[in-house]
């Protein structure tokens, strides 16, 4: 029983520590919440005919002003966020890159400012290549000179994307451009996209873009649709041994953004993203527009407890630990030896299935007892449980059931990794 007990304790530790030093720039230590233009305004710049949805300053001031007025803030959202197709075609005489003249006709040090006045930051696009993935100068060679722009116009993110380059140079263009990023001496949040251009070669090297980055972007971009969110979620969990010990305070995986409140997803699937984007830990940059918004995507998005999960101080990210009877099972370890459950219910056909836990399969933080709160699809307390309680929870759908699980015992010590494995012997816990 010692000797047990000390093999468990030697396995948390290793499991705690992430593999590296993160990015010392004292950013990100928990997942950076906002909001990113890319998914719902894409590169419409059609300023005549759709002045209230083109790439302009006009929409960054007024995604702005909804998110101080609409409780976005307060709820813990802080950077808008330019995505790609802001910039002019040419450079300045001195090499600067400057905003489209058009539509940004202040400039971008007059929209930071703005920004700021409402205790926002301001998050800015560029490529760590030739050009961007929309055609506007790239980096390439001008690390110095974008990085200290981005300071002088008080800049606070930077989303550094990887078209046009050659990919075995990846690794030194993000990695000069963060240099030049802290050689500024601003503490601007560094986000990249180097292992998702690196992956069709080789395996990238996670300690190095920990080092180097604030959150950096695995897998293809998330499109408006439950086939995305789905496709997102299947490489998290297939490549979670290599990435999920490289997430932690100052550097996550980013799955990218949340496109709840859009047009493709229903509302389990929407509570399914929201879910599963606090289980990994990833930023949540939502990309819809909150001037016009559906009240419950509203509601979802500001939902003070999945928010809490997503920026537990502990600052693991969670993994997929089952799959059985086309339900997911995904657990996060939170502080205070706390533990956040996902069950996601894959099957796309019929109604709400019943996932039944009997006998809290491996549950040692129930042992002796511990307390069960649901968090969605609604608000419920269920109360104390044992290791020999049983508990049914309906799944819609391609929704998310999401609960926490808290331990009530003296001499609880550690947290231990849920064995869920075991639900596979199926007649067991699935009725
Ligand atoms: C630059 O890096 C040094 C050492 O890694 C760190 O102490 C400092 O805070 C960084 N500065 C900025 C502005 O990120
Ligand atoms: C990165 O910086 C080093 C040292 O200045 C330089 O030799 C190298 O060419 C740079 N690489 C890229 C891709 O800019
Ligand atoms: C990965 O990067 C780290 C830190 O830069 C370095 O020490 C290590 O040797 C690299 N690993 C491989 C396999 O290249
Ligand atoms: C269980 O959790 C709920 C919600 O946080 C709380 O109201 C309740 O007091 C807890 N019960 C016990 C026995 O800790
Ligand atoms: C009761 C039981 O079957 N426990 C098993 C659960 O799964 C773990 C890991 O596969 C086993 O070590 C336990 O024996």
């Amino acid at each position: 029983m010692k000797m047990f007990r000390v093999v468990c304790l030697l396995a948390f530790v290793s499991v705690l520590s992430p593999a590296a030093e993160a990015l010392d720039n004292g950013l990100a230590l928990k997942p950076t919440m906002g909001w990113l233009h890319w998914e719902r305004f894409m590169c419409n710049m059609d300023c005549q005919r759709d002045p209230e949805n083109c790439i302009s300053e006009r929409l960054y001031m007024q995604m702005a002003d909804v998110m101080v007025k609409e409780g976005w803030k307060k709820a813990g959202y802080e950077y808008v966020c330019i995505d790609d197709c802001w910039p002019s075609h040419q450079r300045d005489a001195q090499g600067r890159l400057q905003a489209d003249p058009k539509r940004f006709p202040s400039g971008i040090k007059k929209l930071a400012d703005y920004v700021h006045s409402k205790g926002l930051k301001l998050g800015i696009y560029a490529d760590v290549g030739k050009s961007t993935c929309a055609g506007y100068p790239g980096s390439l060679g001008y690390y110095e000179t974008d990085a200290q722009t981005f300071a002088d116009w008080g800049v606070d993110l930077l989303k550094f994307d990887g078209c046009y380059m050659d990919w075995t140079l990846l690794g030194e263009g993000y990695t000069n451009m963060s240099k030049a990023l802290n050689k500024t001496g601003r503490s601007i949040l560094y986000s990249c996209e180097w292992p998702l251009y690196e992956w069709p070669f080789r395996k990238p090297n996670y300690t190095a873009i920990r080092e180097t980055c604030n959150h950096w972007r695995n897998f293809n971009d998330v499109y408006d649709s439950w086939s995305s969110v789905k496709s997102i979620l299947e490489w998290t969990a297939s490549h979670q041994d290599i990435i999920v010990p490289s997430a932690g305070p100052g550097g996550w995986n980013d799955p990218d953004m949340l496109v709840i409140g859009n047009f493709g997803l229903s509302h389990d699937q929407q509570e399914s993203q929201m879910a599963l984007w606090a289980i990994m830990a990833a930023p949540l940059l939502m990309s819809n527009d909150l001037r016009n918004i559906c009240p419950r995507s509203k509601e979802l998005l500001q939902n003070r407890r999945i928010i809490d999960i997503s920026q537990d101080p502990l600052g693991k990210q969670g993994y997929r630990s089952a799959k059985v009877d086309s339900f997911e099972v995904w657990e996060r370890p939170l502080s205070k030896n706390r533990l956040a459950v996902a069950v996601l219910n894959m099957q796309e056909i019929g109604g709400p299935r019943g996932f039944v836990i009997r006998a809290f399969p491996g549950w040692k933080i129930c042992d002796p007892k511990c307390n069960v709160t649901q968090i969605l699809p609604q608000y419920k307390e269920m109360g104390v449980q044992t290791q020999q309680s049983t508990l049914a929870i309906p799944v819609n759908p391609s929704g998310t059931a999401l609960l926490t699980v808290t331990p009530i015992s003296g001499d609880f010590t550690g947290i231990h990794k849920l064995h869920w494995e075991n639900v596979s012997v199926k007649h067991k816990y699935i009725l």
